[in-house]
């Protein structure tokens, strides 16, 4: 690493300052819990987000984009260092301190001339390392007046609505950088987080909507071990006794005064958080009117929760247009890689569920939009699969730095010039989910998927296999690993999750023994 830093010193020294301006500058738009069901873009969206699909018109979209670990500290682990969990070391968020002594791409970066910074959520616990400037939320931050972690040790409160507060810290830190220099800045919003406060200019967007549930919404998880061991069902796991997620409560009853709901919104001024309880006060009011029972009352609940997602995006978008306008205003765009993703997906009522961390394909998956700096020829949408650990080597390789041999992503530089891929890319992508025991209760796995089947091993307190076919089952409702007509994919599946643990050095059998 050492000699890294020599030679792209030296390297950097040679540049003019002109050349060194045309290195691209990058801005990373990261959310969390945002997925692609919810980005208008990604074509099957109930919620329009016209700010984000400008990026994919200007840019590209990746239409199979994943995570290696769907859950947000180590999402971003694998993504400031390239590598899968196992081997960064930040395998789940419960029990997780990031080593941020070990090599990572912004540190890499600014050692190679770039001028770094973090914006918003952080929740890797230790300090951020390799940023010039740095400004966090504590753990999942709040959404009203939120507190920051500041790089001098103090902390503050920051009036305002969290996702406006991120992208004003962003646009600030831009106007006062060094002009000469390129930079790479991270924003990363706290927005579409659980429990969806929303910004109160949006408290009555979306009630006169009904979202439609998908195919799969009355799942009964047959064949899928895991799947009925979860918690993370709306039925009856988005709680209602603290109103915490249906912000429904019985009028009179006092429990929406105590609780982790409640102290959220008792950050806001007075006159707004009166603005908030009226409007939520009437909801409830109504709630107890119908005294819905069973599936009616369970479909209330996910349009609950589809409709209070859907104002918290609604922010998201507007000010990922905010971001935008700064960088069209200011002439920046040309020189500029933009990329939209969020650390995982989510999933919005597919199989019933609220939450990420199974490798299925709605919390698998990731959104990925980019805008492309001057001299990448790719528009449109790029089908191969990409994966967060691909990130790190992407953003050196077009800012000119040697990507270490140790990083396990690969670069997407030769997808964005537009060269032929057929035959090239990589065929499978390997996952691994570490957290449980666990909120949630989503147990342990690790699987391959391919462009058309998946393999799932669930370990821990169950030992089950789950085999996908994508092209016949889309929703992952038909587990046809015990179907003798998928034999032979079976085994072959076995073999590339083998090889790909052995290429990624997954000590697989060593973990299942320790668990
Ligand atoms: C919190 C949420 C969970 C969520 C995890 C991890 N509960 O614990 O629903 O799965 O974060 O999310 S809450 O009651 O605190 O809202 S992650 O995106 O940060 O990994
Ligand atoms: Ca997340």
């Amino acid at each position: 690493m050492k000699q890294i830093t020599l030679l792209s010193m030296a390297a950097m020294a040679a540049l003019s300052a002109q050349a060194q301006s045309q290195r691209p500058n990058i801005v990373y738009i990261m959310t969390d819990d945002h997925t692609a069901q919810a980005l208008s873009a990604y074509g099957k969206s109930h919620i329009q987000t016209p700010n984000l699909d400008q990026i994919a018109q200007e840019g590209v979209l990746f239409r199979n984009s994943f995570v290696a670990n769907s859950l947000s500290g180590p999402s971003r682990a694998c993504m400031l260092t390239g590598k899968h969990s196992h081997i960064n070391g930040f395998t789940n968020n419960e029990h997780g301190i990031f080593d941020g002594s070990q090599q990572t791409m912004p540190k890499l970066l600014q050692q190679a001339g770039y001028q770094t910074a973090l914006i918003g959520k952080w929740h890797l616990v230790s300090e951020p390392t390799g940023f010039d400037h740095w400004d966090i939320l504590i753990g999942q931050g709040e959404y009203y007046n939120p507190i920051f972690h500041h790089q001098d040790g103090s902390k503050s409160v920051e009036k305002g609505y969290c996702t406006n507060v991120i992208t004003d810290k962003a646009i600030n830190w831009m106007e006062n950088r060094d002009k000469e220099r390129p930079f790479i800045l991270f924003v990363h919003h706290k927005a579409c987080h659980r429990n969806w406060l929303p910004e109160l200019k949006y408290l009555r967007e979306y009630e006169d909507q009904t979202f439609e549930k998908p195919d799969n919404f009355w799942d009964t998880y047959e064949g899928r071990v895991a799947a009925q061991q979860q918690e993370m069902a709306i039925a009856s796991n988005h709680d209602m006794d603290l109103a915490y997620d249906t912000k429904a409560y019985l009028p009179g009853d006092q429990t929406r005064l105590s609780g982790a709901y409640v102290n959220y919104v008792e950050r806001l001024e007075p006159e707004l958080k009166k603005q908030y309880w009226t409007f939520y006060d009437s909801l409830s009011c109504d709630f107890k009117r119908q005294n819905l029972q069973g599936r009616d009352l369970v479909e209330w609940k996910y349009q609950r929760y589809m409709r209070d997602y859907a104002k918290v995006t609604r922010s998201l978008d507007d000010n990922v247009g905010r971001l935008m306008a700064y960088l069209r205003e200011n002439g920046m765009l040309e020189n500029t890689l933009v990329v939209y993703t969020s650390d995982q997906g989510f999933y919005m009522g597919e199989h019933g569920w609220f939450d990420k961390r199974f490798m299925y394909e709605e919390s698998l998956s990731t959104p990925l939009l980019m805008r492309l700096p001057d001299g990448y020829m790719r528009r449109g949408e790029i089908t191969d699969m990409v994966q967060n650990i691909d990130y790190a080597p992407t953003f050196l390789e077009m800012a000119g730095v040697k990507v270490p041999s140790d990083i396990q992503g690969k670069s997407l530089v030769p997808l964005l010039k537009g060269e032929k891929t057929i035959g090239k890319w990589r065929d499978a992508i390997y996952y691994h989910f570490h957290e449980y025991p666990a909120e949630h209760a989503v147990k342990r796995h690790y699987g391959v998927r391919t462009e058309r089947y998946k393999l799932i091993h669930f370990y821990n307190d169950i030992d089950t296999w789950e085999l996908y076919d994508l092209q016949e089952d889309p929703t992952e409702m038909k587990n046809v690993y015990d179907d003798p007509a998928y034999a032979k994919v079976r085994k072959q599946m076995h073999k590339k999750l083998e090889q790909m643990q052995k290429m990624y050095k997954d000590p697989i059998e060593e973990t299942i023994a320790s668990k």
